[in-house]
């Protein structure tokens, strides 16, 4: 691909942010609070705005309820709009309610379930209000001992639910269901691993399927190979982008291994799926616990952009040739070809034709945004795991 389709791809690339990335996060060992950090949703609006305008790649965040729950949706949305930015995804919690210690869709007391239900329900209700096209669903379900709970009874109980919330879905609205190998559950999770997820999204219907998140898997699992799939099956829903070095590590998405990100994106490029339009939501799950958090969003969404250029600048005729020529060593020399390529001067002439700071990092530290709010947002409860 030249490079003027190179950057007409990434010059519409969006990358969705979650909310919840600019607030203080941690692990269950120390959560360590940052100064300036937002109070509420629409201060995350505002920091999540900085991203898009250093980037000018990341238009929509993605909303978490109840930690983003307000009074008036409609003036949230439209102060995104006045950032010039607009509302994603809206993800669910069923894992933090005191009644969810042994599950919360997949509960065996029916009046859990029930209140589980009832919270998909209102996120529905919100999309409506957001105008939201996703409904992102990853549930914390499992079990800790062997023995606990039936693994099949929770399978119903989950395919139950999920056939009622996907009955609420509006006219262009989705469910995307997220799997994880394990955490916070440590015998079974209820929704563990890809096969899991689409057996239930193609039960479901067309309007349900599946998300990757890039941290959610044993070490070592070929990501690529499950993207290919999903995608050839038509049930790959998005992407919850981050790194991975031992477990879901929540860190910046290309910091661990770019590489892997790189052969993910070139799957998709494979199907034409990095263009707007494509129906995949390419979104960050990202905890900046020790990092700026702003700046940790800034830098992944460019770590994004720079695997999504290289990907895209794979030859695809030389390496179908090579490939039906058996021609291992050409093949595989084609694709490093293009992942050794650097893309950053291509990425800085597309900011400057845009109008941007070819080094948005520079331009975001220059614009002494965390000044302002540090010393602006004084008082009040700093936005985290609870808020
Ligand atoms: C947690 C879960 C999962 C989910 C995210 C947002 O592990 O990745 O997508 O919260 O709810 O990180
Ligand atoms: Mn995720």
């Amino acid at each position: 691909m030249s490079a003027t389709h190179v950057k007409r791809v990434l010059a519409a690339q969006s990358i969705e942010l979650p909310s919840w990335a600019f607030g203080n996060s941690g692990t269950r060992f120390k959560v360590f609070p940052q100064p300036g950090v937002p109070r509420d949703p629409f201060e995350k609006l505002a920091d999540a705005a900085q991203v898009h305008r250093h980037t000018g790649a990341a238009g929509t965040v993605a909303l978490h309820i109840p930690w983003d729950k307000v009074d008036d949706y409609a003036a949230l949305t439209s102060r995104a709009e006045d950032l010039g930015i607009g509302i994603g995804t809206i993800n669910a919690n069923t894992f933090q309610d005191d009644d969810y210690r042994l599950g919360s869709v997949c509960h065996p007391d029916p009046a859990v379930r029930r209140k589980a239900t009832d919270h998909l329900l209102e996120c529905v209700d919100i999309m409506d209000a957001t105008g939201s096209a996703d409904l992102k669903l990853w549930f914390a379900d499992g079990t800790n001992y062997p023995g606990q709970d039936s693994i099949t009874a929770r399978q119903d109980r989950l395919a139950a639910v999920l056939d009622e919330v996907y009955a609420r879905l509006g006219e262009g609205q989705r469910l995307l269901l997220e799997y994880k190998l394990f955490e916070p559950a440590f015998y079974t999770t209820d929704v563990p691993d890809w096969g899991t997820a689409y057996a239930h999204t193609l039960r479901l219907g067309p309007k349900a399927k599946v998300v990757i998140d890039t941290g959610h898997h044993a070490p070592g699992t070929n990501i690529e190979f499950i993207v290919a799939v999903l995608l050839r099956e038509g049930k790959l829903g998005g992407f919850d982008f981050n790194s991975r070095f031992y477990a879901d590590d929540d860190l910046m998405v290309g910091a661990a291994d770019p590489f892997q990100l790189f052969r993910i994106l070139c799957e998709l490029a494979s199907h034409d799926a990095l263009e707007p339009g494509s129906g995949i939501a390419y979104m960050l799950d990202q905890c900046h616990n020790i990092e700026a958090k702003i700046p940790g969003q800034i830098r992944s969404v460019m770590n994004v952009q720079e695997a999504t250029a290289k990907a895209l600048l794979v030859d695809r005729d030389a390496l179908a040739k090579a490939q039906a020529a058996g021609d291992v060593l050409g093949a595989n020399a084609v694709l490093m070809d293009a992942y050794n390529t650097d893309v950053r001067p291509l990425l800085a002439e597309l900011r400057e034709e845009q109008g941007l700071d070819p080094d948005p990092m520079r331009a975001y530290a220059a614009s002494g945004y965390t000044e302002h709010v540090t010393a602006d947002r004084l008082g009040g409860t700093a936005a985290g795991w609870g808020a």
